[in-house]
């Protein structure tokens, strides 16, 4: 019911905004943070689990925690990193790219919001991405700021210095719970969710904020909304057609 519903209105559309986050990398291999892997949850070994099942985020993906234990932050952080490297874009990935292609063609707009640190819409093409949570394929130095785009091979000291500083160390650019969205995504997603007529949110859980208030911002103003996700989430109510499959099977058909 929902899917033929949003594709027509997809395809009317002029100015689209696509919030993604970790459900469109899921079938790329890269675990979740929460929500369903689309298994029972019982039957996963620990390394399968949704990220936040496994680790305590408050001791991991807060400044506090970095403060703390920066060797054990920054393995795990390097750890992910490296996994990220070896992942490959999806089919999910992709159709956001060519929708982004097809609309640009006919003098539309698109904007893709991800909460993503994995680069992956990027890879698979995609232009106009807005990260809003950094990327953990970059770090920064914590004297100086400057970034640091480490090799592919795995880091061999936790945590690892920054060659900017000799007191300063490198950190990934990546948003910690506490922390400020960079401006320019914070004013980029504003710019964006103001004018688009259609909003689609893509595997996301929907709980954080600020990203989880776009969609309803979009609504107020009068976009269509749409959601994908495996389950329903906080959102899955109210917008105009929730669709609960893949993001790799459904957004291909969405965007033929
Ligand atoms: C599939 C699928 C498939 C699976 N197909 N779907 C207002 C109210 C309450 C709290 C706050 C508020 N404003 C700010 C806060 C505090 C906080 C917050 O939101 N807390 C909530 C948890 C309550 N926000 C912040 O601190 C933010 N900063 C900020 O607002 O600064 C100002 C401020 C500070 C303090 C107080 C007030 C204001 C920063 C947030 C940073 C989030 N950082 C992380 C870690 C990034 C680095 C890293 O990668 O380690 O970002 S946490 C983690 O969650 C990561 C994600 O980007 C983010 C969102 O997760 P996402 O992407 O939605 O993934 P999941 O795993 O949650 O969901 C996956 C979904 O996919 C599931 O639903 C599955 O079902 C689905 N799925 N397979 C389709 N194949």
């Amino acid at each position: 019911m929902s899917l033929p519903l949003a594709q027509s209105r997809l395809a009317a559309a002029r100015h689209v905004v696509v919030l993604t986050g970790a459900g469109i990398s899921a079938e790329s291999g890269l675990r979740t943070f929460r929500g369903s892997t689309g298994a029972s949850a019982e039957d996963l070994p620990a390394d399968m689990q949704t990220l936040w099942k496994e680790f305590d985020p408050m001791r991991l993906a807060t400044p506090e925690a970095f403060d703390a234990d920066p060797a054990m932050v920054t393995r795990w952080y390097d750890w992910r990193r490296r996994g990220c490297l070896a992942a490959e874009p999806n089919p999910g990935h992709a159709a956001l790219a060519k929708l982004e292609r097809d609309l640009t063609a006919r003098g539309g707009t698109f904007t893709l919001l991800t909460q993503n640190v994995d680069r992956l819409h990027q890879r698979a093409g995609s232009v106009n991405v807005v990260e809003l949570h950094g990327t953990i394929l970059e770090w920064r130095c914590t004297r100086t700021q400057r970034r640091f785009t480490p090799g592919p091979e795995p880091m061999t000291e936790f945590p690892p210095r920054s060659p900017f500083h000799p007191e300063g160390l490198l950190r990934p650019d990546v948003v910690w719970f506490g922390e400020m969205l960079p401006e320019v995504a914070l004013a980029a997603s504003a710019r964006a969710v103001e004018r688009c007529d259609l909003f689609m949110s893509v595997g996301t859980s929907s709980v954080v904020y600020p990203a989880a208030a776009y969609v309803r911002a979009a609504s107020a103003n009068g976009a269509f909304t749409i959601e994908v996700n495996l389950e329903p989430t906080p959102i899955s109510g109210w917008v105009d057609a929730p669709i609960h499959a893949k993001a790799g099977e459904v957004l291909p058909r969405m965007v033929c």
